[in-house]
């Protein structure tokens, strides 16, 4: 079938909105029309040509929302008509990762997903009769996508996609990392690295779970009001802090963090989230995603003197069992979304979304089809 997708030809250009052909599911897949999609800053990076896995040519957008429409043989557990969530981290309930209660990165389709194909080993995107690559196993920049069935979560069908979509990435990637990875206890004193669609769902989760201070860090001072809405205690600006910012958190927080959270994405703040973690006991949770050969460091005197490294990847959930609950928590009004989503616009227009991330400008868009 014919499909309208905007479409990364380069890496460093914009995108190019245009029809390309899509083939119908295979055994296992199903094909979902896409109502709403996120912009998220990983579609930034790897259109930046930063991500060591970019390919190109490739149908980027993984923060999406619609509905099932077809499915090929075999598919069980989801139907025509069911509203769904496409899910970059699948939950095949099968694999040694699945059963593991450690981790939520199921691997049972990572090696073809990070090639940019589907599980079989090819493409269903085209363009012009040329293969064009599917991105994270899930591709909703387009306005129908195929994914395999353990990559889509059911949800209900009241809630609104143009919402919703935004729990696909940023809102499951905060709040999970805070409640899955983390584990943050009532009282605790945190600092938050990134105010932007990642940096606040950690915050609104935090402000949640009971969190007694909330520090957030933003080189943007016009990410504070908002910040300040879901629950931030106290703004650092680092380019107002005189002297040394590690030190000036350390004190802010009375010894340090019991839990720092990097989402930005620089190695550079993950090593100061690291070292304004408390001596002892203080836990700094990468979700940030840096470029092609960065490396992190820290004295390892930091880890010998009880802080603890770690790194959250869709904030440690399992998309299939925790995103229909979190869909609720969101319909249930104990989650926010509505105020963060701060431009909706039309496929056509999917570069002014980059546009604005990359100036700074509001927190989410979302492209709605
Ligand atoms: P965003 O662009 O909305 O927010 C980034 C924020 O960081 C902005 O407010 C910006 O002003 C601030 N910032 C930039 N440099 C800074 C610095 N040196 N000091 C202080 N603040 C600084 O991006 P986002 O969508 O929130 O994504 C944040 C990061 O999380 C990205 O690296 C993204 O790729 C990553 N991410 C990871 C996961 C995961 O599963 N691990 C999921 C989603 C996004
Ligand atoms: N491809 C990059 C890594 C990108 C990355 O870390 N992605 C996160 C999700 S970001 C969503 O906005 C993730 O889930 N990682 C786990 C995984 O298996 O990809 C690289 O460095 O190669
Ligand atoms: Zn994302």
């Amino acid at each position: 079938m014919d499909v309208k997708a905007a479409i990364a030809f380069e890496a460093g250009q914009p995108l190019v909105v245009d029809q390309v052909q899509l083939d119908g599911p295979k055994a296992g897949e199903v094909l979902v029309e896409i109502k709403a999609t996120g912009i998220c800053h990983t579609d930034q990076y790897t259109l930046s040509g930063a991500d060591p896995e970019g390919l190109f040519p490739a149908i980027l957008g993984h923060e999406g929302a619609g509905v099932v429409v077809d499915t090929g043989p075999g598919v069980t557990s989801v139907e025509p008509g069911d509203h769904v969530i496409p899910l970059y981290t699948p939950e095949c309930r099968e694999c040694d990762y699945c059963l593991n209660p450690k981790t939520n990165l199921c691997q049972s389709i990572r090696a073809t997903q990070g090639q940019g194909l589907m599980p079989d080993g090819t493409s269903r995107f085209s363009y012009k009769g040329r293969p064009i690559h599917h991105y994270m196993g899930t591709s909703t920049f387009a306005n129908y996508t195929v994914l395999p069935e353990i990559a889509v979560a059911k949800v209900r069908k009241d809630a609104p996609f143009d919402k919703i979509c935004y729990i696909g990435c940023g809102v499951t990637t905060g709040v999970g990392a805070v409640m899955f990875t983390a584990k943050v206890e009532p009282n605790s004193r945190c600092v938050v690295f990134g105010l932007g669609g990642i940096g606040l769902n950690v915050i609104q989760a935090l402000r949640m779970v009971g969190a007694r201070q909330i520090v957030g860090v933003d080189l943007n001072p016009n990410k504070r009001a908002m910040a300040e809405r879901f629950g931030m205690t106290d703004f650092v600006n680092p380019a107002e802090v005189e002297g040394d910012l590690v030190g000036h958190l350390v004190e802010l927080t009375h010894g340090g963090a019991d839990y720092s959270f990097e989402c930005i994405g620089k190695v550079e703040t993950m090593r100061q989230a690291l070292e304004c973690a408390h001596k002892g006991w203080g836990e700094s949770v990468i979700i940030g995603v840096a470029g092609a050969g960065e490396e992190i460091a820290t004295r390892p005197f930091q880890l010998v003197t009880g802080r603890t490294w770690k790194g959250s990847a869709f904030g440690g959930a399992r998309g299939r069992t925790d995103v229909p609950k979190i869909v609720d928590l969101y319909m249930e009004g104990r989650l926010h979304i509505d105020e963060m989503i701060t431009r909706t616009l039309a496929l056509d227009d999917i570069n002014e979304g980059f546009e604005l991330m990359r100036r700074g400008e509001g927190i989410r868009s979302v492209v709605t089809f």
